[in-house]
């Protein structure tokens, strides 16, 4: 048991971890809404134990964060990746449902804001996942609170941008006005998850992970608080084909209408919907840019407990 000064709820990092942070040596923390929410059975449980992989072969502690029986933890054991992976009763827990999730003492799978959080607490500063939430398309005013957690804490996000589902212009927008740089780390151009993306900027270009380390490690210590998007375009052999995937998200955003989907089911259910349409494709480019992400993290939080 780690607790953050500032707090006395419970948060409880596994053994593993805890003995990386404590010895001061690189720790990422990943989510598991994508396991939960994000990726169809068995590919998801697959995907949780390659990501670790990837982040232990690139030289750091994999961190995976849950609610689990009241508790926040941060680093899961096999068992408690398999709950998350197969049980039909596991909530998408974003910021405002920390709460209500530990005092029901269910299951719980943390998006991007809640494992920033998590994360945060545990004294973890690099995250790595596919892509964050943004802001929706239309006018619904449906904001992910990713952004708020991007705005308020101090943790760099390691992702292959946003999914072309989202707004993506307008959450660059949003980003800006939340004080988040949006490092895109050998690219120009803000990634669009399953493609390289096309000709949204980024706010720098960093050539490699020694330097988003400088950069992150300059904002940081500069005194801000607010987070990064560290952005990692898919390998270029695994990127989707655009027309194929905007002529689905086309296809996914008509059916969220027609059936009335709203809230925070729209994500799972456009990102299953595209999987659908693409007979997997979408999927298997989403599992590479996550391992690729993975990879890239260990590496940029190598770097940061260097400088
Ligand atoms: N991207 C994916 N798979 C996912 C998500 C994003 O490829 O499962 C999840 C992340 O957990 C992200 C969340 O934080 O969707 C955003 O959901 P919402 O828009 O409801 O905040
Ligand atoms: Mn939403």
């Amino acid at each position: 048991m780690n607790d953050f000064p500032e707090s006395d709820g419970p948060i409880r990092l596994s053994d593993e971890v805890a003995e990386a942070l404590n010895a001061g040596t690189p720790v990422v923390a990943l989510e598991s809404t994508i396991i939960s929410h994000g990726l169809p059975h068995p590919r998801n449980l697959e995907t949780a134990h390659a990501i670790e992989a990837a982040v232990r072969e690139n030289g750091a502690t994999p961190a995976t964060v849950a609610l689990l029986d009241g508790e926040i933890r941060v680093g899961l054991e096999d068992s408690d990746l398999y709950r998350i992976a197969t049980s039909d009763d596991v909530s998408k827990v974003s910021l405002r449902d920390i709460g209500w999730v530990l005092a029901s003492g269910g299951t719980g799978a943390t998006t991007v804001a809640a494992t920033m959080f998590a994360a945060h607490r545990a004294g973890i500063r690099v995250f790595a996942t596919g892509g964050i939430g943004g802001v929706h398309r239309g006018d619904s005013g449906d904001v992910s609170a990713d952004l708020t957690a991007l705005g308020t804490l101090p943790v760099a996000v390691v992702c292959a941008g946003a999914k072309a589902i989202l707004d993506v212009p307008r959450t660059l927008e949003h980003l800006e006005t939340l004080g988040v740089p949006v490092i895109g780390q050998k690219t120009d151009v803000f990634p669009e998850f399953w493609t390289r993306g096309k000709d949204l900027p980024v706010t720098v270009r960093s050539r490699d992970a020694v330097e988003t380390a400088a950069i992150l490690s300059a904002h940081w210590s500069a005194g801000l608080t607010t987070g990064a998007v560290v952005a990692v375009p898919v390998p270029p052999e695994h990127e989707a084909d655009r027309r194929a995937v905007e002529e689905a998200i086309g296809l996914g955003l008509e059916a969220v209408d027609a059936r009335g989907i709203t809230g925070a089911g729209i994500t799972p259910f456009l990102l299953a919907h595209i999987a659908g349409s693409t007979t997997g494709a979408s999927i298997d480019t989403n599992v590479a840019l996550v391992l690729n992400n993975a990879a890239v993290a260990a590496k940029i939080a190598i770097e940061l407990n260097t400088t």
